[in-house]
């Protein structure tokens, strides 16, 4: 008999069907034991007797065979896709035993402490609500991808082993390459800039490494950031329309797929520069901090609630950082130097992307480096690309787990990742 698949059964009334998958929730009531059974498309009730269960509990793997039958009208479970059927079980075949489960997995909530989430991952993560969590994320950034296509760009897959740090600062990530020293790469900015001299526009979605030392709600060691790079750009507006495009589409086409809070996405997402969104925040709270070099975090919770509060909407752009506080590729504004002609999205609080138009001189760029006090010789591959003719170009990056934490109002990060990696954990606590 070939499997039926469970949101299938609500189709099968009356037939007989063969379904499989693991044991979710067990109730016994006297003669007759209730089977949630799941598979990868949902739950199932399954109606059976004490011997055909004998042994039964959560997680254990069976093959029933049994009647897809109606429910009586005040047993239907609105809840459920499936909830006006059960499966009246002829055969319960047991494939496959778990140990006893550490904790209840039967609450549909799953009120865990994160450590102990995270130490059972590969158990907690066949949890409804959190096999939730990573579909939207596939759908995120499947949704990226097309957006991504949509503004022309092409996926690269860049390499994560180099030997020139993007970021600056010290958090890199150290490999023994053959006993050469290398890195694993803080982001694919020389990889995607490069290949805007082959391509024009680039698109990426790739691991990236940190070794981030503050142990914070939205940092992780390796995380999965969402690229772009776009060349023969005519005016630092079309980078800030391409990311506000990119993001604005993936979020919407996310949240039109699932259950979940919509976010207030708008046509016109507001933009400030990072001294007018310093001036804000000021004026709405009384706390100076228009002399800092970039915005603080809470500040972005503040300009948040502010452009919630004034223009309907989630997100804000914040543009113009000091040029020393960002990357080295970032473009001074010839208008005003000490700052960048960069930008920040943020979203319900939290940067979750930024980007910049880029220095595409050559000798500008040589020189940034060594002001930098950084030698271009480290820099050999991507100044070659600048050698051959580079058009005016720029680009963002999102946060993959960022987005999908405050799509679904997660409160840590950690819960967006699959296996994250801190300064304390891989896979288990590291002490
Ligand atoms: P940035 O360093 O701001 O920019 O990173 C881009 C986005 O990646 C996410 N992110 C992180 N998420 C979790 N843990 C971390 N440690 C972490 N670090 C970054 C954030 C952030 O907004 N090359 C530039 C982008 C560009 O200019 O195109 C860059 O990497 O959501």
């Amino acid at each position: 008999m070939t499997r039926t698949l469970i949101t299938d059964t609500v189709s099968r009334v009356g037939e007989t069907v063969l379904v499989k998958g693991w044991v979710n929730t067990r109730r016994d009531h006297g003669q007759i034991v209730f089977i949630d059974l799941r598979d990868r498309t949902g739950l199932l009730q399954i109606v059976t007797r004490p011997e055909l269960a004998e042994g039964l509990h959560a997680e254990d793997v069976i093959y029933v065979v049994g009647t897809v039958a109606k429910r009586p009208e005040k047993l239907i479970n609105p809840k459920l896709p499936t909830g006006t059927v059960e499966v009246q079980a002829e055969k319960v075949e047991l494939i496959s035993k778990s140990a006893e489960l550490p904790f209840d997995m039967g609450s549909p909530t799953l009120n865990l402490e994160l450590p102990t989430l995270l130490d059972h991952r590969s158990l907690t993560l066949r949890h409804p609500k959190v096999q939730t969590i990573f579909q939207v994320q596939a759908s995120l950034v499947e949704n990226f991808r097309q957006a991504a296509k949509g503004i022309g760009c092409i996926e690269i897959f860049p390499p994560t082993i180099s030997t020139s740090a993007t970021e600056g600062g010290a958090d890199v990530l150290p490999v023994d390459y053959f006993g050469h020293s290398a890195f694993l790469v803080q982001s694919p900015q020389l990889y995607k800039q490069m290949l805007v001299g082959v391509f024009e526009r680039v698109f990426i979605i790739t691991h990236v490494y940190r070794a981030e030392p503050s142990v914070t709600t939205r940092h992780l060691v390796e995380s999965i950031q969402m690229d772009c790079e776009i060349g023969f750009i005519d005016s630092f507006s079309e980078l800030l329309d391409a990311m506000e495009t990119v993001f604005s589409q993936t979020i919407e086409n996310t949240q039109n797929q699932f259950e979940v809070q919509p976010s207030l996405v708008t046509n016109k997402i507001p933009r400030l520069t990072m001294r007018e969104a310093q001036k804000i925040i000021q004026d709405r709270t009384g706390v100076d901090h228009t002399k800092e070099p970039d915005l603080m975090p809470e500040d972005e919770r503040e300009i948040c609630a502010w452009a919630k509060e004034t223009h309907q909407s989630d997100l804000v752009t914040i543009t113009h950082f000091p040029t020393r506080k960002r990357a080295f590729y970032s473009l001074p504004d010839p208008d005003n130097p000490e700052y960048s002609l960069s930008y920040d999205l943020l979203y319900k609080g939290l940067e979750i992307s930024s980007g910049a138009q880029r220095i595409h001189d050559l000798d500008q760029l040589k020189q940034t480096i060594i002001d930098r006090g950084m030698d271009p010789a480290g820099f050999a591959m991507y100044l070659q690309a600048f050698e051959y003719g580079m058009p005016p170009h720029g680009g963002f990056s999102f946060g993959l787990e960022r987005s999908t934490m405050k799509l679904l109002d997660l409160g840590n990060i950690r819960e967006a990742s699959l296996f994250p990696r801190d300064t304390e954990r891989v896979d288990f606590r590291l002490s």
